[in-house]
């Protein structure tokens, strides 16, 4: 299947509609945006508040995490820009819990030195990849304490917070209490027994363990075997809010992606039941009560606050965002990976209820399903897979990865990296039919006609080819509304193609030669292919920014020219008459089947093998981190 929404010809209807838009589109556009330092919502306005989960500090990402995420979220919100919309796109890194004090044993260092050196990971990753935050924060701030701690006392104030007491395990000889990763022991479910599992998961039969059940447990620190003692935590009574969690989501759920409301489904399946918010750690928000003061928060109840709080880092006025005033309508889509979809469906939404303050509710739950490396999964704790490192070493640029990633952005199943089809993708989708169609189409009117766009008047056959360009671009105006980027990303690719046709049919290179009417004729024909490749320009923009902004130099327009109308897609007149156009360039390269067999054998396997491969024919040369 070639992405083409267009099987019939195009109705009269079509064409009719395509040259009002033709002649008019330009003037209805909206007002732009006014530049902001720091974006606040504007009354009257579409106010989009578009995050991305806050990925955990204590490792590097992988492409998995990378599209799950930051870059799904990021597309939508440059698709967000692009049709005017008052956009704000934040995310940080996540830095509480037992994730980060376990590596920060791990590593020799203190939490707060994890975090720092991660977060540095994190941003460089990210920028790497064009991820274009308003603001990437992290959560371990006093912005952070501060709002967790007063929406904490808001939920307790109004009758949601209980106590109860806990068995846990506590090891004496580290005098600590072993939460979720800091314990292991076997696996006590029937028919698995495996070793080492994990306190809160068992990594062979998948299932969820309770600490307290594993036999044979050993504290992951010292070896030793840890006792039970009870101890007092304080529980979110999720029960007393079920029915309002119910009411908002039956309303809401038709607005989420297909696995976001999967999952929330078969949570509610079951009834809700209380919640424990804290834990005994010392990384993490302290509880505010004197009682409880020796606990934090558990990262699950304090992450998602993170939104807000990261909010407040980037605009000291984060209720603006979160709690709006009623005549501000602010929309907020939230970007995450399946596993992540039951805290913001039903955690997170449950303590906004059970503040009762008017905060903002996810409007689109965007889930995605899991991302596989070749033939095995990609595993951040075993290191299989390419990570956000490694992408910038193999010497592809961001925007193939982006484009790359987005075609196979796994939106209804579980979908597939594959080298071979980083390849293809590469080099017949971006390179032959969109990159060459652009190519061509500037090149000739820099060539032939020194770059000024030649006169324009649209026959019928034209108008009749932009109602088929307008299919694509309600198609992709459509699909990008509903958090389908991959879908999206088709409709682009469809419209190059037509233009391609086009100009495969008109052959401008023949009537150039030929008569004047002819050479008028070929001088259309570019004309409009010129304009075709500032749409083209426009929509491939969210997926492969830097591709795009290349390509508006090379057409000679500031970024505000390109803009799309939500409301009534289609091609407009985005170069104006008489206008000069920039120096064209081609926009990719071709990725030779070498260099592709070469990446495959370098990053099969995980890392400690790899690092070890390294070290062996650096003649056993060590340090490694891999290897401590
Ligand atoms: N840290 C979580 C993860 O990486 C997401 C938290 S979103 C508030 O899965």
């Amino acid at each position: 299947e070639d992405g083409v929404a267009t099987e019939a010809g195009p109705t009269p209807e079509e064409v009719e509609a395509a040259k009002e838009n033709w002649l008019n589109g330009l003037k209805n556009l909206q007002e732009p945006l006014p530049e902001a330092k720091i974006v606040l919502p504007i009354k009257g306005r579409k106010n989009m508040l578009v995050t991305a989960a806050l990925p955990y500090v204590n490792n590097v990402p992988h492409l998995g995490n990378i599209i799950g995420c930051v870059l799904s979220a990021d597309i939508f919100a440059r698709y967000c820009r692009l049709c005017d919309y008052n956009t704000l796109f934040v995310s940080g890194t996540d830095e509480y819990g037992t994730a980060t004090e376990t590596k920060a044993l791990e590593e020799g260092l203190t939490p707060r030195q994890i975090c720092d050196k991660y977060f540095d990971i994190h941003n460089s990753v990210y920028r790497w990849f064009n991820i274009g935050f308003d603001y990437f924060g992290r959560t371990s701030t006093d912005e952070q304490t501060l709002i967790a701690q007063q929406m904490f006392l808001k939920l307790r104030e109004n009758g949601f917070i209980s106590s109860q007491s806990v068995d846990q395990l506590l090891c004496q000889n580290c005098d600590r209490f072993l939460a979720d990763r800091f314990v292991e022991g076997t696996c006590p479910h029937a028919g698995c027994a495996y070793e080492s599992a994990r306190g809160d998961q068992c990594d062979k039969c998948g299932k969820l363990i309770n600490a307290t059940e594993l036999l044979q447990p050993r504290c992951k620190l010292c070896g030793h075997q840890p006792t039970i003692k009870p101890s007092e935590q304080l529980f979110i009574e999720l029960g007393q809010l079920e029915p309002s969690i119910r009411t908002w989501i039956s309303t809401v759920e038709k607005d989420w992606s297909p696995s976001a409301r999967a999952v929330a489904r078969s949570w509610l399946r079951e009834p809700l039941r209380a919640r424990a918010v804290t834990r005994d750690l010392k990384w993490g928000v302290p509880v505010p009560i004197e009682k409880y003061s020796n606990k934090v928060f558990y990262v699950w109840f304090d992450a998602p606050i993170g939104y807000m709080s990261i909010t407040q880092s980037a605009t000291k006025q984060y209720e603006k965002w979160w709690k709006p005033d009623k005549d501000c309508e602010v929309t907020l889509c939230q970007f995450m990976a399946k596993d992540n979809v039951p805290f913001h469906a039903v955690m997170f939404p449950a303590t906004l209820l059970g503040v009762n303050e008017g905060h903002v509710l996810v409007k689109h739950l965007y889930a995605t399903e899991y991302l596989n490396y070749e033939e095995s999964k990609f595993s951040k704790s075993r290191g299989v897979g390419v990570f956000g490192t490694d992408a910038q070493e193999t010497g592809i640029p961001s925007d193939v990865w982006r484009f790359y990633l987005a075609s196979i952005r796994p939106e209804t199943s579980d979908s597939s990296f594959s080298w071979t089809e980083l390849g293809t993708r590469n080099n017949s989708e971006l390179l032959n039919n969109l990159g060459n169609f652009c190519h061509r189409s500037l090149s000739f009117c820099a060539n032939t006609f020194k770059g000024r766009v030649p006169d324009l008047t649209l026959t019928h056959a034209d108008y009749e080819l932009i109602a088929l360009v307008n299919r694509e671009i309600v198609a992709y105006v459509q699909h990008m509304e509903k958090g389908r980027l991959r879908d999206a990303l088709r409709h682009v690719l469809s419209i190059s193609r037509l233009g391609n046709h086009h100009m495969q049919a008109e052959q401008p290179w023949v009537l150039l030669k030929g008569s004047d009417e002819d050479k008028e004729r070929g001088g259309a024909a570019i004309a409009l292919c010129c304009q075709l490749v500032a749409l083209v320009c426009a929509a491939l923009a969210p997926f492969a920014p830097d591709a795009a902004r290349r390509l508006r130099a090379q057409l000679g327009l500031p970024a505000s020219a390109l803009r799309i109308n939500p409301a009534n897609p289609s091609l407009i007149q985005y170069l104006p008459p008489g206008h000069v156009i920039g120096k064209p360039e081609p926009l990719f390269a071709k990725i030779e089947q070498d260099l592709l067999d070469k990446l495959r054998a370098k990053y099969a396997g995980t890392q400690s093998e790899r690092a070890n491969k390294e070290n062996g024919s650096a003649q056993g040369g060590s340090n490694s981190v891999a290897d401590l």
